[in-house]
């Protein structure tokens, strides 16, 4: 079996195309999986396919990975319009990095826009192989009636909903026909030295050939062919499923190119989803790279339960060969995503990690027994589900989870309702505050209670002054004579860091140094506990006395955008209260830049809403925390009262 993944952005054609490729012969078995994706098994002269259709949506890239984790090639499904080449920067992305031999289907054609040239050309900015067109059209007035085949020379008439009809290239087209067959023979040429020969020479190289050598080419992932037609009008599916059997590589390929932190011969399949279906478990989509896998058979580690076929569910009796896809049951030993052997599961390659995810939500649960099960879930939940990352609030302990945008997070709010009965509500994370002094303050605190016959007794004297930035929270001592016993000095220290839990404006405190300067104790009624109220108490009071001042963390951002949007990155940035640090063009992507900046914490959903907008949610951005930042006046106070102490307040 072979396999393809069809992917490109959304609404261009992808469920429409699988289903007629799959339909060229006979009846296509599809999956109805809950899965984003779709497999669909088929057979093509005598050979079995296996085409997983992905979702046109930026939130769901990951899917997109993870099918070419496992496919042989795939296709990328574009619309003719040249101003909408961008939308499929992140596939294209993908692609070489994954190292997937790809073909671009330009679908859409019945509708005429842009020309097919600028199409290319767009497309271009974003691949580093180079995109070789494969047909030129026929047209008639505005509107495209046919294909002529650049190797073959031979021109088709389309007929609505049947096969095409062979007919002689038009006059007018002839020229047209000429100079992009030389194009392409050039750009072929680059990686064929006969060829090169040839042309150089002056001669005119058999079709035969030219299918052989492109075929190879292809093989070898060194450039990308671009087919185009119209998928709802069946025109030009004969054409690229033939483009696909004759250039796609065996499984054979794909075995190789995964092989690397494990070696070629161990591994016997990768698996690339899993799913939790209520009261059935966890299913693993797998497919195989070596023969013989069968229910009971060593995979990952353990044996494998009952297998499916992953197009139409029906059970497996007897073994699989290499190539085959298939749903493992019953697989809680297996990984989602992972290279298997026989014994053991390997991380996949980096190049199928999610981008990182930006939308933070926290997930409230709606009642005390759905609060017990939502942890165990969303653990669960991210296991299968690479673009989503579960963690913990600070201070609150809340579920906190990270998503990929609102698509994504409606799916999983949806897959917990449904699958898992926990029911929640959710709310933006709160930015974490943090407060320090702004000037000395010296404080004598006497703690003393007398209730029935044993006293509490211990007072001390503290220096409390602002620390630098960064320096966080430390304590000395300079107790002259004994005034405080030495065995209680621990416990003012104590008290002290208790103290910094919560500052007079509502948040934890930091970068403070206190010192205890002097003290009185008592030799009966002085104690631990009493230094250590005494230690908490006298601090707050100091804190309270020594302009408290809110900071706010500022994060370091890098945006990972498509160049044509570089240019509106300054004014969303600044526009959030941001700093530009720079950018630079992006070594991993073409046509991609990589934008540095310092913002706020507390913008940062603004900040994930505002890129999708205007990015055509292409754009993403990781963070790492980089300092806290002092914020006074409005600003401060707002914050104040909506998560420090003037929330607390009311
Ligand atoms: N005019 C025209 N419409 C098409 C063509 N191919 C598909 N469509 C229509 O475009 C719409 C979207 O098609 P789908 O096949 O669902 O597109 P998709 O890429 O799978 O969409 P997503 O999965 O949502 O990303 C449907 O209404 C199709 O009938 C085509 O070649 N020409
Ligand atoms: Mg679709």
């Amino acid at each position: 079996m072979r396999c393809v993944t069809v992917l490109g952005p959304s609404q261009t054609g992808k469920t429409t195309l699988v289903a007629k490729l799959a339909s060229l012969e006979g009846t296509p078995r599809k999956s109805a999986s809950p899965y984003g994706s779709s497999l669909t098994e088929f057979d093509f002269k005598d050979e079995a396919w296996c085409a997983i259709d992905t979702p046109g949506a930026n939130e769901a890239l990951a899917l997109a990975q993870d099918a070419l984790l496992v496919s042989d090639a795939c296709i990328l499904c574009i619309s003719p319009t040249p101003d909408e080449a961008v939308l499929a920067a992140p596939y294209l992305r993908a692609i070489e990095a994954s190292g997937t031999p790809c073909l671009i289907f330009i679908n859409r054609m019945d509708e005429p826009r842009g020309r097919l040239r600028d199409v290319i050309a767009a497309l271009q900015t974003y691949s580093n192989h180079p995109l070789v067109l494969r047909q030129v059209p026929i047209r008639e007035g505005d509107r495209i009636v046919g294909s002529c085949d650049l190797i073959s020379e031979r021109a088709w008439r389309y007929r609505e909903g049947q096969p095409s009809a062979l007919i002689e290239l038009p006059q007018d087209a002839v020229e047209r026909e000429h100079e992009a067959r030389a194009e392409m023979l050039e750009q072929l040429s680059e990686f064929d030295d006969w060829l090169l020969e040839e042309l150089i020479e002056d001669r005119e190289p058999a079709s035969d050939t030219l299918f052989t050598i492109s075929s190879r080419i292809l093989k070898e992932n060194r450039v990308i062919p671009v087919l185009f037609g119209s998928a709802s009008h069946s025109n030009g599916i004969m054409r690229l499923m033939k483009a696909l059997r004759h250039e796609a590589p065996p499984a054979t390929a794909l075995r190789s190119r995964l092989a690397g932190s494990v070696e070629e011969a161990a591994l016997s399949a990768v698996s690339f989803h899993a799913y939790h279906k209520a009261n059935v478990g966890k299913t693993v989509l797998v497919r195989a790279l070596a023969d013989g896998l069968k229910q009971g058979a060593p995979l990952g580690g353990a044996t494998l339960g009952p297998l499916q076929e992953a197009g139409n569910g029906k059970p497996i009796s007897g073994s699989v060969e290499a190539g085959s896809v298939f749903a493992a049951l019953k697989s809680d030993h297996l990984p989602a995503t992972a290279l298997l052997t026989q014994t053991a599961s390997v991380e996949p390659p980096d190049w199928t990690t999610p981008p990182t995810p930006m939308l933070e939500r926290i997930l409230v649960p709606g009642s005390e027994r759905d609060e017990t099960k939502l942890s165990a879930t969303l653990a669960k939940l991210a296991e299968t589900d690479r673009g989503l990352k579960v963690m913990q609030e600070e201070g609150t302990g809340a579920a906190l989870i990270c998503a990929q945008g609102p698509v994504h997070l409606r799916d999983l709010r949806k897959t917990l309702s449904e699958v898992f009965r926990v029911e929640v509500s959710e709310r933006a994370p709160n930015p974490v505050y943090r407060e320090t002094i702004s000037k000395p303050s010296d404080v004598r605190y006497r703690h003393r209670k007398q209730t029935g016959g044993a006293g509490q007794f211990a007072d001390v004297q503290l220096s409390v002054r602002p620390n630098e930035r960064g320096q966080g929270f430390t304590f000395g001592e300079s107790v002259k004579g004994g005034t405080v016993p030495r065995n209680y000095i621990p416990a003012v220290e104590a008290g002290a860091r208790e103290a910094m839990e919560k500052g007079p404006l509502g948040f934890q405190v930091v970068d403070v140094d206190v010192v205890l300067t002097d003290g009185q104790y008592h030799s009966v009624d002085s104690s631990d506990f009493a230094f250590r109220t005494a230690g908490k108490m006298g601090v707050k009071q100091a804190l309270s006395q020594a302009s408290a001042v809110l900071m706010q963390p500022v994060v370091r951002v890098e945006i990972h955008i498509p160049s044509v949007y570089s240019g509106g990155m300054v004014t969303l940035v600044s526009s959030l209260k941001g700093q530009v640090l720079g950018f630079d063009r992006d070594e991993n992507a073409k046509g991609w830049d990589i934008f540095r900046a310092l913002v706020p914490g507390g913008v940062l959903d603004e900040l994930a809403r505002s890129l999708r907008s205007a990015t055509q949610g292409i754009g993403h951005f990781s963070k790492t925390f980089d300092h806290f930042e002092e914020l006074y006046g409005k600003e401060a106070d707002t914050i104040i009262n909506a998560h420090g102490a003037g929330a607390h307040a009311h």
